[in-house]
């Protein structure tokens, strides 16, 4: 039996009959998250993924592609492995079905049930469907048509080799309501009930005349056949164990914690799987948790729509992290969801830019700013009720989150992480840091304030790393912190009461840079590498002039009437974070605010030169709040600052007194 501490992992194998997409993806991301959680809380985890290379359907794809089956497998296995590196999927082994151990291994098994007289020889008439490699009684079939993928069958008549699955089907049905959690979620536990309860259980044809697939691995006992592709495939969850692993591991890892499978193969596993277990002794594994399916736009991903999506495409375009986030974030984990790039555009700029991003960026420049980058200890308290409700929040987070990967409830926990961020952007919007910095009297509520949010983003940062491993891990450098992600993380880092002072910062890049939408509906990230287009006069914003020398200024400006002034809408606004635009001397990046319940702005102007970043965060400025939004060094400026000066900026353009972000200017 699997050792106490130990976690098997295990996603399906896919079929090498074409490169992976957005599905495959999903699967093998959600398995990665759990992996990644239970190493980081000390439990000895194995996680396998890989491929399944025999059957019918490859056979096919090698025979259009016009070359042998094995150099077809071997010329696209790399595709999934590189995938995986480049989506950070730490799986400890990824098995290939046409390994030579894992062969023999499915062999012995064969000969075992057959020695058992569970496997027997019969003829079999029934409607075939070559797609899911599988026969349909005559009640199934429906207009000649397959009930599952609606392809036509083909009449077959023929001997084969058979699996006594029938007989198991009441210790199924047992073991099924013994076990809630063996079966998930709970719909998908009552669906196979269902069946089971209703519809007498047949035996599995597991041979294959070689006559008509001669792609897979011979019957040990008769050579004019090869096995059924899933009686092969399902095998390669206890293979593994006895040949991916440096010792032998059975009795380590067996059963499975958890296998993830898509909808589409729950009988499989649930039913094919679990008697063949039952029949070879072996005890069934703890859970399999069958997810929905994900659609592209509302349709079905399909290759002759030309929509499926290439997982390579999204983490190039947006990061590896963001791609990951999304998968999650967006649909609960079970439920059918709907794939569109301009949901996940908008996601990651309110999530990741202006959230875990922007809490970040803020955080750290207001401890250079404020306390000569280093995490000062807490003060006195600043504005207690909040600081409750953070350190209440906080400190049942880890539990709930372990509740939640328990029940591998993937969305809800970024919710319940996702709290956190928003209670602490509140607060420091509520408790303003740089206005404690003015009075130093106000400096042991300052310090308080920067030590709450830090410790907040260390927690963040263990507990966001199951995710998005990069993003935690340029989370705590830049917070100074020393964790080791690849090895258990002390129970200290989860703990919010774990003191935190004194670390230097190293501020860094922003986390995510926000993503703008092309007008066509296509998406791209902001290119900071763009060459700065050419401004004149004094750059505190963008101009949507083009790219041309500005004509020469006319001698005296000529004059406008009210109507056209009264069309510049003027507005203040509050600085949020500022910081510099890489390879620009003069530009910073703002983010201003437009009051409570208003949107927020992203300006880039030109007062790189006359401010440093940090003295801008809190001040109440002056934008020129229609402006048409327009690029300056690939990134989208949403208006415009205004500022005394004339080649060079003297200062920025201010009010006397304290007005709410948002009023009008005028
Ligand atoms: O079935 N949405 O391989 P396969 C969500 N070789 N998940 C999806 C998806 C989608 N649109 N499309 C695919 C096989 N998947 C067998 C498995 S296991 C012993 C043998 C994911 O290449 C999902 O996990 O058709 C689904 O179960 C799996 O890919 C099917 O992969």
């Amino acid at each position: 039996m699997r050792h106490q501490n130990s976690f098997y992992i295990t996603t399906p194998i896919y079929y090498v009959n074409d490169v992976p997409h957005i599905g495959h993806a999903y699967t093998t991301i959600a398995a990665d998250v759990l992996a990644r959680y239970w190493r980081l809380s000390g439990r000895d985890v194995f996680f396998l993924t890989g491929l399944d290379e025999h059957g019918q359907k490859v056979q096919q794809a090698a025979a259009k592609a016009g070359i042998d089956p094995q150099a077809h497998c071997d010329k696209l296995a790399p595709q999934f492995q590189t995938l995986w590196k480049r989506l950070n999927i730490s799986n400890d082994a990824f098995i290939r079905t046409t390994d030579a151990p894992h062969k023999s291994i499915v062999q012995r098994y064969l000969e075992e049930l057959h020695s058992k007289q569970l496997i027997y020889k019969d003829d079999y008439t029934g409607w075939y469907c070559t797609f899911d490699e599988r026969f349909w009684t005559e009640k199934d079939v429906v207009d000649s048509l397959c009930p599952d993928c609606r392809r036509p069958v083909e009449r077959i008549s023929e001997h084969n080799y058979f699996f006594k699955m029938g007989q198991y089907q009441d210790r199924l049905i047992d073991h099924i309501r013994e076990h809630p959690n063996f079966i998930r979620p709970e719909s998908r536990r009552n669906e196979v009930l269902g069946f089971l309860t209703t519809q007498k259980l047949g035996d599995l044809s597991i041979s294959r005349p070689k006559s008509r697939l001669s792609w897979g691995i011979e019957l040990p006992f008769d050579k004019d056949y090869v096995t059924y592709v899933w009686f092969d495939a399902l095998v390669n969850y206890v293979s593994a164990l006895e040949y991916l692993r440096p010792t032998p591991s059975r009795e380590q890892y067996w059963p499975a914690s958890v296998h993830l499978v898509g909808k589409d193969i729950l009988t499989t596993h649930a039913v094919y799987w679990s008697t063949m277990l039952m029949a070879l002794n072996l005890p069934l594994p703890d859970t399999i948790f069958a997810h929905g399916w994900w659609t592209v736009d509302g349709e079905k991903m399909s290759k002759s729509r030309g929509n499926v999506v290439d997982p390579n495409k999204m983490a190039d375009e947006f990061g590896a992290d963001a791609f990951r986030y999304f998968l999650f974030r967006e649909v609960p984990f079970g439920q059918d969801g709907d794939f569109s790039q301009s949901a996940m555009v908008t996601n990651i700029n309110s999530d990741l830019a202006n959230g875990i991003g922007n809490l970040l960026s803020r955080t750290l420049t207001m401890i250079e700013r404020f306390a000569g980058g280093t995490i000062p200890a807490a003060g006195t308290p600043a504005l207690p009720e909040l600081e409750a409700l953070i350190a209440a929040t906080a400190t049942g987070l880890p539990e709930r989150i372990d509740q939640g990967y328990r029940a591998l409830a993937f969305r809800e926990n970024l919710q319940a992480i996702w709290e956190l961020i928003g209670l602490c952007d509140e607060y420091i919007d509520k408790a303003a840091p740089w206005q404690l910095a003015k009075n130093p009297e106000n400096r042991p509520r300052l310090n308080t304030v920067l030590n709450t949010a830090s410790r907040a983003l260390r927690l963040l940062s263990v507990l966001m790393y199951p995710y998005m491993p990069q993003t935690a891990a340029h989370l705590t450098r830049q917070l100074g912190l020393s964790f080791d992600f690849s090895k258990p993380v002390p129970q200290a880092a989860y703990n919010w009461e774990t003191p935190l002072a004194e670390t230097k910062i190293c501020k860094g890049p922003g986390l995510f840079p926000r993503i703008e939408s092309k007008p066509q509906g296509a998406k791209t990230v902001s290119d900071a590498t763009t060459p700065p287009q050419p401004t004149t006069a004094i750059p505190t914003a963008p101009t949507a002039a083009p790219p041309t020398p500005a004509p020469a200024a006319p001698a005296a400006p000529a004059q406008i009437t009210i109507d056209e002034f009264m069309k510049i809408q003027l507005k203040t606004a509050k600085v949020i974070s500022a910081e510099r635009v890489p390879k620009s001397e003069k530009l910073l990046k703002l983010q201003v605010s437009l009051g409570e319940g208003a949107e927020q702005r992203q300006i880039v102007a030109g007062i790189g030169k006359k401010y440093e970043p940090e003295a801008l965060i809190g001040k109440t400025i002056i934008i020129v709040a229609n402006l048409k939004p327009a690029k300056l060094m690939g990134i989208e400026s949403q208006g415009m600052v205004l500022a005394a000066g004339d080649s060079e900026v003297r200062g920025l353009a201010t009010i006397l007194e304290e007005v709410d972000p948002g009023t009008k200017v005028k």
